[in-house]
C-alpha cells in the first residue's frame, strides 16, 4: 500500500527520508480510519434518528453511566493514538532537527526576497573571511555525506524546503537554524520556499545538486582556483 502512494512523493534522497514519509503515512491511516468511523456514525444517527410520526425528541444529559462511557471510550483511544504518534515523531524530531551530527560540508543559507544565497566558508572553513563564495539558488553538495545547513533570513519569513531530502525549516529573521541532511543519489533536486514571503515567492526555486565524491571536488577546485 505505501508503495502505491509513495509515487504521489517525489523520491526521497536522503538517509532519513523513510522514517519521515513512515511517520506520514501511520499519522494518514490513523486519522483516515477515525475520520470514516465518525463520518458512519453520524450518517447512521441521520437516518435511524429522523424525523417520523409518531417519534418524540428526547432530551439526554450524558449523565448515565452508558451515556459517558460513550463519551470517554473514543476519547481514551484517540489519546492513546495521539501519545503514539507523539512517541514516534519525537524520536525522528530529535534525529533530524535536534541531534545535528558531525558534518563534512557546512553552508550558509540566507533566504531573502526573493532568492536563497548559499554561502560557502571556502578552504579556511571559516565564515566572514574574504575566502567566502556565495551562490544564488544553486545548493553543491557531496553525496553520502553529512551536511551542515546554517539557516537564516535577512527580512521576511521563508521555509527552506527540500522535498526530496524530506526536509523542511522555517527561516526566521533574527534567528540561525541548524539543519543537517545526507543526501544517498547524485543529480539535480528541487529548492522550493514553502512560506508566502511576498509577490516574488514563487521565484524562490534552487537547485539542490547533489555530486559524486570526484565531481564534488573538481566543483571546490573549481570555485577555490589559486590565483595569479
Ligand atoms: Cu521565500
Amino acid at each position: 500500500m505505501d508503495q502505491y502512494f509513495a509515487s504521489f512523493f517525489p523520491k526521497i534522497n536522503s538517509t532519513y527520508g523513510g522514517e519521515i514519509d513512515h511517520l506520514f503515512w501511520m499519522i494518514y491511516y490513523i486519522t483516515g480510519v477515525w475520520f470514516i468511523a465518525t463520518e458512519l456514525a453520524i450518517v447512521y444517527a441521520l437516518i435511524r434518528y429522523r424525523k417520523r410520526p409518531g417519534h418524540k425528541a428526547t432530551y439526554t444529559t450524558g449523565e448515565t453511566r452508558r451515556e459517558i462511557g460513550w463519551l470517554l471510550a473514543p476519547v481514551l483511544v484517540v489519546l492513546v493514538l495521539d501519545f503514539y504518534i507523539d512517541e514516534a515523531g519525537v524520536e525522528v524530531w530529535n534525529k533530524i532537527k535536534i541531534d545535528i551530527p558531525e558534518a563534512a560540508v557546512q553552508v550558509k543559507v540566507t533566504g531573502k526576497q526573493f532568492n536563497w544565497e548559499m554561502t560557502y566558508p571556502g578552504p579556511d572553513a571559516q565564515f566572514d573571511t574574504p575566502d567566502d563564495v556565495t551562490i544564488d539558488n544553486d545548493l553543491y553538495v557531496p553525496v553520502n555525506k553529512n551536511v551542515r545547513i546554517l539557516l537564516e533570513s535577512k527580512d521576511v519569513l521563508h521555509s527552506f524546503f527540500l522535498p526530496t531530502v524530506r526536509l523542511k525549516q522555517d527561516a526566521v529573521p533574527g534567528r540561525r537554524y541548524t539543519l543537517w541532511f545526507n543526501a544517498t543519489e547524485a543529480g539535480t533536486n528541487e529548492i522550493a520556499c514553502a512560506e508566502l514571503c511576498g509577490f516574488g515567492h514563487y521565484t524562490m526555486r534552487g537547485r539542490l545538486i547533489v555530486k559524486s565524491d570526484e565531481d564534488y571536488q573538481k566543483w571546490v577546485d573549481e570555485q577555490w582556483k589559486p590565483k595569479g
